[in-house]
C-alpha cells in the first residue's frame, strides 16, 4: 500500500490484516514499512505491506523515500491510497500523478506494476464532493475505486 502521508494505509493494514500498527492524525506516523498477513480462508492468505507515506523527491531520498520505493520493487501489486478529503492537499488526482512520477523517477518496473487505486476517506466528503473528484479521475481515464470496507472488515473481525 502506498501513497502521501496521512492518507490511511496504516488504519487499512490494521483493519485487513494481523499488523498491529500505530495510527494517527498528522504524517509519517510510519516510518518503517509493516507487514501483516491477510487470511483469506484457511487455504490462502497473502502478505501486504504498508510503505511509509511517500512525498515529492521521494525517488532523490527526501523523507527516506528511496529506500521505501527499493521496498516496494518486491511488492507483486500497488495498492494506491488517495485522501479523497482533501483536508491537506486540495487535488487528489495531482496527488495521484505525483506519487506515479516518483514511481517513474525511482525504476521503470515500477511503473509497469499492476496497480489498485483506492478512493479512502470517503466518509469525510458530502456525496455530490465525492461524485466530482471521482469524476475527475474518469475525465484523466484513472479508473478509481471507493473504500468502504474498514466498517464492514471491523464489523466482521469484531463478531
Ligand atoms: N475520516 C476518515 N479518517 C480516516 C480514514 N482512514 C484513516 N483515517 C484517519 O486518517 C489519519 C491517518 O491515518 P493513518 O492510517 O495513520 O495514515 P497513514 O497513511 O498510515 O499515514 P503515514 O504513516 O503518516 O504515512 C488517522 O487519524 C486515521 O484515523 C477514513 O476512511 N476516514
Ligand atoms: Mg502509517
Amino acid at each position: 500500500m502506498i501513497g502521501y502521508p496521512n492518507v490511511g494505509k496504516s488504519t487499512l493494514i490494521s483493519r485487513i490484516s494481523n499488523a498491529k500498527v500505530e495510527i494517527a492524525d498528522y504524517p509519517f506516523t510510519t516510518i518503517v514499512p509493516n507487514l501483516g498477513v491477510v487470511k483469506v480462508d484457511t487455504d490462502y492468505s497473502f502478505v501486504v505491506a504498508d510503505i511509509p507515506g511517500l512525498i515529492e523527491g521521494a525517488h532523490l531520498g527526501k523523507g527516506l523515500g528511496d529506500q521505501f520505493l527499493r521496498h516496494i520493487e518486491r511488492c507483486s501489486i500497488l495498492v494506491h491510497l488517495i485522501d479523497i478529503s482533501c483536508f491537506e492537499r486540495d487535488d487528489p488526482v495531482e496527488d495521484y500523478i505525483n506519487i506515479r512520477k516518483e514511481l517513474e523517477s525511482f525504476s521503470h518496473i515500477l511503473l509497469k506494476k499492476k496497480e489498485i487505486i483506492v478512493a479512502n476517506k470517503i466518509d469525510a466528503v458530502d456525496k455530490d464532493t465525492l461524485e466530482k473528484r471521482l469524476t475527475d479521475f474518469k475525465i484523466e481515464r484513472v479508473k478509481i475505486f471507493i473504500l468502504y470496507l474498514l466498517i464492514l472488515v471491523k464489523t466482521f473481525k469484531s463478531s
